[in-house]
């Protein structure tokens, strides 16, 4: 069985991400999702709109997600891929080379354009 793990915020969820899930499923059997927390979020220099038990909910009502684990900081990829016997860690390309020092296959995907959180919400905002 081939384990994939991929991290984010999917903040104001959208197809964007709902792609990324469905192409990292399509690498292997099981797709373990990190989704992170509001804390963490605070130190990447975002502020979450919707609190972590909702993102998680979202992630987890997709069929391509096995399974929803917390991401509380950024080192904490080396030891989930360990703890989980991770093949491929999964992320879009706007984070290309940034893992690449993993103990685990990278893979970047493409990312869906002309989506993004942040685009959402200034709609929202509008409303
Ligand atoms: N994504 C995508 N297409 C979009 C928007 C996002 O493929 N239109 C991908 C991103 O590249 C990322 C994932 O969806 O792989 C989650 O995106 P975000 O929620 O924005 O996650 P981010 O804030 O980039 O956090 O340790 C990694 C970080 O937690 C990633």
């Amino acid at each position: 069985m081939k384990t994939i793990i991929t991290y984010g915020t999917f903040d104001t969820f959208h197809y964007g991400h709902i792609e990324l899930l469905k192409r990292s499923k399509e690498l292997g059997d099981y797709l373990i999702v990190a989704v992170s927390t509001d804390e963490f979020n605070l130190t990447k220099g975002k502020t979450s709109k919707f609190p972590l038990a909702k993102r998680c909910e979202w992630v987890n009502s997709i069929k391509y997600v096995d399974l929803v684990i917390y991401e509380h900081n950024w080192e904490q990829k080396k030891s989930d891929i360990i703890k989980y016997k991770i093949d491929i860690l999964t992320m879009g390309n706007d984070w290309s080379g940034h893992f690449d020092d993993l103990n685990c296959k990278v893979t970047y995907l493409d990312r869906t354009p002309e989506i993004s959180s942040t685009a959402i919400r200034g709609c929202i905002n509008d409303t």
